[in-house]
């Protein structure tokens, strides 16, 4: 066909890699491995331009890998349990289980529209049986290796529908559907520890050359770990005592009260007599306990009359009731030090408690306005005055431990992660409550404990708690009761990847040759939401498996690329009352300056002026969505591939438009027509081959303009990620291409490569366009089987080169001469040339500097 027309090509080339099997991963002996990875999506239902810019930034390293002759796997799935699938059920009255399959075959064909390479042999759906059986299988392993425990843990309860709610479904306080207010209720829940691996997980990212440093920094800052002393207080005229944990035991001599958290066991005994403290405990336990909230709400404490011993000086100090202590953090309990830190600072001046400098300041620091907090020379600290921070640390830490009264030790502020969950859409806890309280494992032999799934949605209340005959069983014997709470869905999302080298394997969670034959993934490719926890939980699992013998590596994932998002315009209207309507931007007309920039906006649908309200995140509530099928349905998938990739780099951001779309567009239609034309032209003959033809200066050039094309391309998709500017130098080389002739059998050979190279190059990105014309143009193969373009070095030595000739630091001249010339060769040259007589006519030649091939300053005077 003359005219590139993707509609009539690209889903019968879908259809042949479907027929070929062409994206089945292989194993063939001799080839390295190359697994790629994509965050799998939620089925919410349709794809979002998210989801096209990950997968698209995934098959493009993905074909392209393959061209470099590697085994690729990339594979996709569904991670498929989660509440929205519930709240759609209710509101549909359907099953979740319904609602998520029927998305799953949407969103499967929307993804095969888009032309990804993906081989769906290996597809898997997180809630299926088949799936989830080994999750329940590894939490049994867990729990007999002792990484398991239950402990009570707040949720959010609503008194009206008497059930647990998510925190997405808790609004401004209320419930959203009863809207009570909810409280804060304590129950029994499921943890895992990894907190045993808090070191490891730390240690390690240190061997992740291949992450965004800003996606190490917030892991490590999750996990927190901080050096320092945990000291003990004893209770004055009591046998009582406590600890605390202090990162700052240099700050010991300034001292001048403690604080508990509330649910300490010292303030709830004092509580017993002291109805202040008892009501303000009670008033804490509804507190949110967020660390972020922790930081902003108003810092509350009430004496508790007790009085600790100072471990050094033996002073009596008070001791507070704090609310911003918090129980589960290093002891619960904090040795206040209002003249260094802020937050002590606060509550002493609150409380009117004494404040007292121990750290040296500078001049502008002023105990009586703000904490010094930066660290210092020790003050007012008896036989430690004179030391600095470490010495101090150092000195304070050894007294206390000769007296036995402290040590030095190591804090995470991670927390083990709770993975109960009082929904229904999840996995069932594998676990068994027995008569006597006791809990114990699902025998092996009796998984999966198997989720129904023909259920009606009759209020928030989870299905299988609301039955009361599901839980019932028997274990050797006797009556137990299942837990009928189900996993957090980042449990499904852990271990995936690992799924995926051998997704049917139905005697264990994974065959550990093919795992380890594919593992670690060597890219994965992701949004930037999943830098702290889907991340650190698949680091933690992955050295669970290690640790069970399933793998052998410590990692996960070599690489990761965190795509930036997506934006497109805003548009809206004041209503009278002062809300907003915002308008979706295919409902406008706009006019634009010749920068871009809106001068008008019009609404299509009743003719009056909308306002604009710049780029933003597509959200629904900014309706500023842009659908990608219908841009698929308009220009084909490989306008919208091509459009992602050239528009940004992939970390940042990517402003939608549809003017670069149609450029992409525009682009495509040339390169069809420049191969077209080359065929048309070259149909009669048999193609003259390069090694059979004499080059003159000109396709020389043109030839060295495409091997510094294909050397910058392979480096800038094979090793830089940035796609958009390997695009831009393919356009650049288009340009040369346009201009070049077609007439002799030289100009026919290098066209023929330079279509080649360019299509070739254009395939990860247009893997349609690539394919169609590659059948044409291309030696015979499909491109999927094609190799990557070579450099070939002789074709990017210049024979001839340009200097440019200076006189006391001012252009003269431009001189051509050969690449082998000699400086000598080159003055000869540049003397000879009129400008350059001119200039150092009557004056003395007093030095010439020469930077070869380039540049020739000549001094005189
Ligand atoms: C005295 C002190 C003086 C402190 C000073 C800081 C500055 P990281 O680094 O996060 O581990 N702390 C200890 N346990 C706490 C708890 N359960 N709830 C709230 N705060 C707690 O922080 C350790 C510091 O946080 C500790 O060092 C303690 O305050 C506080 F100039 O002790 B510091």
């Amino acid at each position: 066909e003359s005219i590139y027309n993707p509609q009539s090509i690209e889903e019968k080339i879908q259809q042949s890699w479907t027929e070929n099997n062409t994206f089945v991963a292989t194993e063939k002996p001799g080839k390295e491995k190359f697994y790629c990875l994509s965050m799998f999506p939620y089925p919410s239902g349709r794809l979002h331009m998210g989801h096209v810019r990950n997968y698209t930034l995934g098959d493009v390293i993905s074909r392209y890998q393959r061209l470099q002759g590697k085994n690729v796997m990339q594979p996709m799935g569904w991670d498929a349990f989660g509440l929205p699938a519930e709240n759609a059920a209710i509101k549909n009255k359907a099953a979740p289980a319904k609602w998520t399959y029927e998305n799953i075959d949407y969103m499967r064909n929307q993804l095969k529209s888009l032309g990804f390479g993906y081989d769906w042999n290996r597809e898997l759906a997180t809630c299926t049986p088949e799936y989830y059986r080994w999750e329940q299988w590894f939490f049994t392993q867990l729990f007999e290796k002792g990484l398991v425990y239950k402990k009570n843990a707040t949720v959010n309860w609503d008194p009206v529908d008497h059930t647990v709610l998510a925190n997405e479904q808790v609004i401004d306080g209320r419930g959203w559907r009863s809207g009570a207010i909810v409280e804060r209720k304590e129950i029994p829940q499921w943890f895992i520890k990894i907190t045993d691996y808090a070191e490891e997980l730390l240690n390690d990212l240190d061997q992740l050359e291949g992450w965004p440093e800003q996606v190490k920094t917030m892991q490590r800052n999750w996990i927190g770990r901080s050096e320092g002393v945990e000291m003990t207080f004893n209770v004055a005229d009591s046998s009582e005592s406590f600890d605390i944990y202090t990162t700052r035991p240099d700050t010991l001599m300034g001292v001048t009260y403690v604080a508990l958290a509330t649910q300490h066991p010292l303030a709830l005994e004092a509580a017993k007599t002291n109805s202040e403290l008892s009501e303000f405990i009670a008033s804490c336990k509804n507190n949110k306990v967020a660390e972020a909230d922790m930081a902003t709400m108003e810092k509350l404490g009430v004496d508790t009359g007790l009085k600790a011993v100072h471990p050094i000086t033996g002073e009596l100090v008070p001791v507070w009731a704090a609310n911003f202590v918090l129980m589960d953090y290093g002891s619960g309990a904090v040795m206040s030090v209002p003249g260094h830190d802020q937050r002590d600072f606060e509550f002493a001046t609150k409380y009117g408690l004494n404040i007292t400098q121990v750290i040296e300041g500078t001049d502008e620091d002023d105990i009586a306005v703000a904490a010094i907090t930066e660290k210092g020379t020790l003050i007012n600290s008896g036989e430690f005055d004179g030391l600095d921070f470490d010495a101090g640390f150092k000195a304070i830490s050894e007294h206390l431990a000769a007296a036995g009264k402290g040590k030095v030790t190591v804090n995470y502020r991670l927390r083990d992660w709770g993975v109960s969950r009082q929904r229904y859409w999840g996995t069932p806890i594998p676990m068994l409550t027995l008569e006597n309280g006791e809990s114990v494992p699902v025998p092996q032999d009796q998984l999966p404990v198997r989720l129904p799934e023909d259920v009606v949605m009759d209020g928030v209340t989870s299905p299988i708690k609301a039955d009361p005959e599901w839980a019932k069983t028997t274990y050797n014997g006797e009556a137990a009761f299942h837990e009928t709470d189900t996993f957090d869905t980042f449990m499904e999302s852990s271990w995936y990847y690992a799924r995926y080298c051998s997704p049917d394997h139905d005697t264990g969670m994974l065959d550990p040759e093919k795992a380890n034959y594919w593992l670690p993934v060597d890219q994965y490719v992701g949004g930037i939401e999943h830098a702290i926890l889907h991340l650190l939980y698949s680091r933690f699992f992955h050295k669970l498996l290690r640790d069970v013998g399933l793998v052998d590596s410590d990692e996960p994932f070599k690489s990761l690329l965190c795509q930036g998002m997506v934006l497109a315009e805003t548009f809206y209207r004041e209503e009278s009352n002062g809300a907003q309507t915002w308008i979706a931007p295919s409902d406008v007309e706009v006019e634009r300056d010749e920068k871009g920039a809106v001068t008008k906006a019009t609404s299509k649908l009743d003719g009056q002026p909308v306002l604009s309200g710049g780029m933003t995140k597509m959200s629904k509530s900014k309706n500023n969505g842009i659908d990608p099928q219908e841009v698929i349905n308009q220009f084909g998938a490989d306008t919208v591939r091509l459009f992602i990739m050239f528009t940004s780099p992939p970390e940042q951001t990517l402003e939608w438009s549809d003017s670069g779309v149609e450029g992409a567009h525009r682009f495509l239609k040339r390169v069809w027509k420049l191969a077209f034309d080359f065929t048309e032209a070259t149909k009669d003959a048999a193609i003259p081959a390069l090694a059979d033809v004499q080059l003159n200066s000109a396709q020389k050039n043109l030839r060295r303009e495409l091997h510094k094309t294909i050397a910058k391309v392979s480096d800038d998709i094979g090793r830089r990620n940035t796609f958009n500017t390997a695009i831009a130098a393919i356009m650049e080389l288009m340009n040369h291409l346009a201009k070049a002739n077609l007439e002799s059998d030289a100009d026919k050979a290098i066209m023929h490569e330079a279509i080649q190279a360019i299509v070739l190059m254009l395939t990860p990105i247009t893997p349609h366009l690539g394919h169609e014309l590659w059948s044409t143009i291309g030696d015979g193969t499909a491109v999927e089987e094609a190799a990557w373009p070579i450099v070939d070095d002789a074709a990017l030595v210049q024979d001839e080169k340009l200097v440019i000739v200076q006189v006391n630091g001012k252009l003269r001249s431009k001189i051509t001469v050969n690449a082998s010339a000699s400086q000598e060769d080159v003055e000869k040259i540049a003397f000879s040339e009129e400008n350059v007589v001119k200039f150092t006519e009557g004056k003395t030649v007093r030095k010439i500097i020469y930077i070869p091939g380039k540049l020739l300053n000549i001094v005189a005077n």
